[in-house]
């Protein structure tokens, strides 16, 4: 806005253009209503109140009492990287362990498109219907670039995010792939201690979180399109072979009778797959998740899954199974990490490297040596 003249506000309808005007009008203050640079002058901003901190007691009987602030500020604290919050969120995490574990824990993975986020919402309002309390949770170790994507998904999930027994939270961002497992498997357990019965994990970034997501969960389904190729849906043997059912997405319209071929191309398939679970015939289906046909028959499957796999003790070994692997993942990450940012081996590391590549130096010799530097002052 320039100081100059303006026409005041009660001016002759008709004028000439180059009138001229005695009144002068100020400059209203640059920024915020309060004349400072206006960094908070977006209509949506939220005023910053500084929130108490929370003692570790407040947390466990918020979190225990369904008080959802709470809850989501609980898994703020776990996945927060600063070490006094760190320390924190294991007390928490210590003090609701004796409430975990109570929830089938369902991983949900394909190709972006295939109709994951659509899926879960039509599931997820089913379960919340039938009086189940249903967690969703996205894992992204990408996420730190595709932040987007995630909060598109959210609001995909829009009638599911607005029913009271539902709870959605957005992939942590993370950065390393450690990182992104560890939040997402204490926010499963935190969703578990404030009494929801169902976690559905969707993997949204494509490679990796595949695996990562199978060894977090009970059951693991695998969504696939019809007439869309292995090699499109980066379907390998490899995957397949991880995931308890099979489901051919969109299955309404035209796309019906293509889903119907595809399931028994797969059916046919799976037949020469190791299933996933022992004492589990991995099944093919078809769903959609407009009409909503193949939903409840699918739930079946999975309680069906639950009853035979808990029977034979299989569900109680992978859970068992799985929260060793965890722990090992953990103390490699920890390991790895010490030894790559030691000073003596990062000091030796690229002559050693140089070394064995130029074939002056056996392999196993260079590692050894490495080895021996970190050993030595390992403890200094
Ligand atoms: N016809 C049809 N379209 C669907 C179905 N499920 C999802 N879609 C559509 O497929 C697109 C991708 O779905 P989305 O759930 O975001 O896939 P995601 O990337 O795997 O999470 C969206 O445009 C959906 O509307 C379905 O059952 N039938
Ligand atoms: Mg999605």
């Amino acid at each position: 806005m320039s100081n100059g003249k303006h026409p005041p506000e009660w001016q002759p309808a008709a004028l000439p253009k180059d009138a001229v005007f005695a009144s002068s009008v100020m400059d209203g203050v640059a920024g915020g209503h309060d004349g400072l640079p206006g960094q908070q002058s977006g209509a949506t901003a939220t005023p910053v109140t500084r929130r108490r901190h929370l003692t570790t007691p407040e947390y466990v009987s918020g979190v225990r009492g369904g008080d959802r602030t709470i809850l989501a500020r609980a898994i703020t604290l776990i996945e927060s990287n600063a070490p006094a919050h760190m320390a924190q969120a294991q007390e928490v995490l210590q003090a609701l362990l004796p409430f975990t574990g109570h929830a089938l824990r369902v991983g949900i993975t394909g190709v972006p498109g295939v109709g994951k986020s659509t899926f879960i919402e039509t599931l997820g309002i089913m379960l919340c219907e039938r009086g189940h309390r249903v967690a969703v949770l996205a894992v992204d170790p990408s996420s730190s670039v595709t932040r987007g994507s995630i909060l598109g998904d959210k609001t995909r999930m829009e009638a599911l995010a607005r029913h009271p027994n539902a709870y959605i939270r957005p992939s942590p961002t993370g950065g390393s792939l450690g990182g992104v497992t560890r939040k997402s498997r204490e926010t499963m357990l935190v969703c578990e201690a404030a009494g929801f019965d169902v976690i559905l994990v969707e993997t949204v970034g494509v490679g990796q979180s595949e695996t990562m997501v199978r060894g977090m969960v009970d059951f693991f389904l695998l969504l696939m399109l019809a007439g869309a190729g292995d090699e499109l849906q980066g379907i390998k043997k490899g995957i397949m072979e991880l995931a308890d059912a099979l489901v051919i997405t969109k299955a309404d319209g035209e796309n019906r009778l293509r889903a119907m071929t595809a399931r028994a191309d797969y059916a046919r398939a799976l037949h020469y797959l190791t299933a996933a679970t022992p004492g589990w015939k991995t099944p093919a289906m078809i769903c959609s998740a407009l009409t909503g046909e193949g939903v409840a028959e699918l739930w079946d499957d999975i309680e069906r899954f639950y009853k035979v796999t808990s029977a034979s003790g299989v569900f109680a070994e992978r859970r068992r199974q799985q929260t060793r692997d965890w722990l090992h993942a953990l103390i490699e990450d920890y390991l790895r990490s010490r030894f790559f940012n030691h000073p003596a081996v990062k000091a030796r590391l690229s002559a050693v490297e140089a070394a064995v590549v130029a074939g002056t130096l056996p392999v196993t010799a260079g590692a050894q040596a490495l080895a021996q530097a970190f050993e030595e002052t390992a403890n200094g």
